[in-house]
């Protein structure tokens, strides 16, 4: 469960923990019979149930039921939310559907109307087979398990009749700690209300609100207008209380812009230093408890990083939570992972990618951890066709929040129509790895350099001048616990001799902003689509630690680099020194 926002006066039921479950490998989501089902299995919640015993590695429907009692004098109004399931589900209230959920990674939420006391029932089908229309945006080639499951918390929360959606707080000018409060309300709106207003625990202060649209918008300056950096990230909070309703926010005061071919952060430019992060364990599959978080989130800080791309679908918000605390800077995406042109062209993709990016987007507001909204990872963005949804998908994002920068990853750069319609140019490059292939000899470390200059040079083009450049994703895989003394492919030598020189070239040409290494732990991929060849065990094994977070020879190696101080002595490259 998220740290904020906090809802005061809501008192929700955590209906985590053991449900009742079925499986079901006969039928099609859509026609699934509740009556003939058999509830003789037990599963966790969150969980999935493709790492366990019974299912493992199978595909078809679990069925979760849990049977809740609502005491008297509970409110008629509830909200069932479901953090996120996988890959797309049905939900049914006391044998009524309540709707599908659609989209993996997402949360998802139904408003009941006139719940009495007593007893219920809530049933959970979800589906982890693919198809094409139905899971447009998550085909069986992409390089991450598609598992099985109930991925994040469930509850259910009674709602007041007037009712706060979410307060948006934006920074208005930094220096002088002025920010701007949307507060977007629900239910019976009046026209003006009376409200009480806190920030960072002073003393409230009453005021009558106007509503217009069902949102009141005032402008506040801070008393401590410290700004949020990644070396001291200072955290705000807001209190807004009104009859029957209250919420608590947390936000940072700071500003992200790109010129000049940089990004700045509260006008001064960063160097990012970072790694990709899934979501994944192998046996908890996309499921994160805190624990496993707090420590993945502290052995990227002990590794020196100030960013990570949190790839491909929204993570857990308690992850965007935990990095607003630990000051690390974030790249969000929605999912979409390898799509070529006639699955961009599907209607179903463009549905699917344009709700879950808008949705991430209206999630992630107030983090001031969140510096990038990404999208279609290594889609097809060399084709004209393409143009389109790539456009719909950042003026979408615009209009929810025009503060953050906007980019997508792309595989492609020679022949990229979409680079001119985002504010940063993201390149994934895997010189002698992936692609370009090594020439007759030369190694693939030996082509990192040449490889990173000639991509480079993309700044020079009039279009794209003044936008920043990124690396998202460079690395190569090694095998935890495999050694050799040639630096074989494969082996823990090779793999940190890659990405040390690949941190070596990026970080010392000022041209890119950053470096993002693919990726930081071993994550499960599919097991029997594709080139399987290069997934040995069953998993992508380029992690700078392996699934179990153990630290490859690459872990030290990154560290020392990213801890370095880097210098410019005036000639427009940078050098490394403690
Ligand atoms: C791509 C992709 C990653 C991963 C990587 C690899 O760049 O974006 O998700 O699959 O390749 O290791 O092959």
């Amino acid at each position: 469960m998220s740290t904020y926002p906090q809802f005061t006066q809501r008192q929700s039921l955590i209906l985590d923990g053991l449900w009742d479950f079925a499986w079901n490998t006969e039928s099609d989501l859509n026609e699934l019979d509740l009556s003939t089902l058999h509830f003789d299995e037990i599963a966790a919640v969150p969980g999935v149930f493709d790492t366990g015993v019974n299912h493992h590695g199978k595909r078809g429907i679990g069925i979760y039921r849990l049977r809740v009692r609502l005491p008297r004098n509970s409110q008629p109004l509830q909200r069932l939310e479901i953090g996120a399931l996988g890959l797309r589900g049905r939900i049914w209230w006391d044998n009524r559907e309540l709707g599908t959920a659609d989209l993996p990674y997402s949360r998802i939420a139904f408003d009941i109307p006139d719940v009495t006391a007593g007893d219920h029932e809530i049933i959970i089908a979800v589906d982890n087979r693919f198809t094409k229309d139905s899971t447009p945006l998550f085909p069986a080639y992409s390089d991450f398990y598609a598992y099985g499951g109930i991925y994040r918390s469930v509850s259910l929360t009674p709602l007041p009749a007037l009712r706060i959606k979410q307060v948006e707080v934006r920074t208005l000018d930094l220096a002088k700690g002025v920010v701007r409060l949307s507060i977007h309300m629900d239910g019976d709106v009046p026209a003006s209300l009376p409200m009480e207003i806190a920030f960072d625990g002073e003393p409230s202060e009453q005021i009558e609100a106007h509503v217009k649209d069902n949102t009141i918008v005032l402008e506040h300056t801070m008393l401590d207008s410290r700004p949020w950096t990644p070396e001291a990230p200072h955290l705000h909070t807001v209190r807004i209380s009104m009859n029957g309703d209250e919420i608590i926010q947390r936000f940072g005061l700071r500003t992200i812009e790109a010129r000049d071919g940089s990004i700045l952060l509260n006008g001064k430019p960063l160097r990012l230093r970072g790694v990709n992060k899934h979501e994944s364990h192998p046996q908890l599959g996309p499921v994160q408890p805190a624990h496993i978080l707090l420590d993945d989130l502290m052995q990227i800080k002990d590794m020196g990083c100030n960013f990570i791309r949190a790839v491909h679908y929204p993570h857990a918000p308690e992850f965007y939570d935990l990095c607003d605390q630990l000051g690390l800077l974030v790249w969000t995406e929605s999912l979409a992972w390898g799509l070529e042109e006639e699955q961009l062209l599907l209607e179903s993709t463009r549905a699917h990618v344009l709700e879950q990016t808008v949705q991430m987007v209206q999630e992630g507001i107030n983090h001031p951890s969140i510096i990038l909204y990404g999208f279609l990872n290594e889609c097809a963005s060399d084709k004209e066709s393409s143009v389109k949804l790539y456009t719909d998908l950042v003026n979408s994002i615009r209009a929810v929040d025009d503060t953050r920068l906007i980019s997508y990853a792309s595989n492609r750069p020679d022949n990229d129509h979409c680079f001119t319609l985002v504010d940063v140019v993201s390149v994934n490059l895997y010189p002698g790895w992936i692609y370009p292939m090594s020439e007759e000899g030369t190694s693939s470390v030996e082509m990192i350099e040449p490889c990173l200059n000639r991509i480079a040079a993309l700044g020079e083009r009039p279009d794209l001048a003044g936008k920043p450049l990124l690396i998202t994703e460079i690395g190569a895989c090694g095998l935890y616990g495999c050694h050799d003394r040639a630096n074989a492919q494969w082996s823990e030598e090779y793999q940190a001799a890659f990405m040390e020189e690949a941190c070596r070239v990026a970080l010392a040409d000022r041209r890119w902003s950053g470096v993002t290494l693919w990726q930081f732990y071993d994550t499960r991929s599919y097991v029997d689509y594709g080139n399987v060849r290069c997934k040995p065990r069953g998993f992508n094994c380029a992690g700078l630690v392996d699934e179990y977070r153990r630290p490859k020879l690459a872990y030290d190696v990154i560290a020392e680099i990213f801890k370095m101080k880097l210098h410019d002595h005036g000639s427009g490259r940078m050098f490394y020194g403690r």
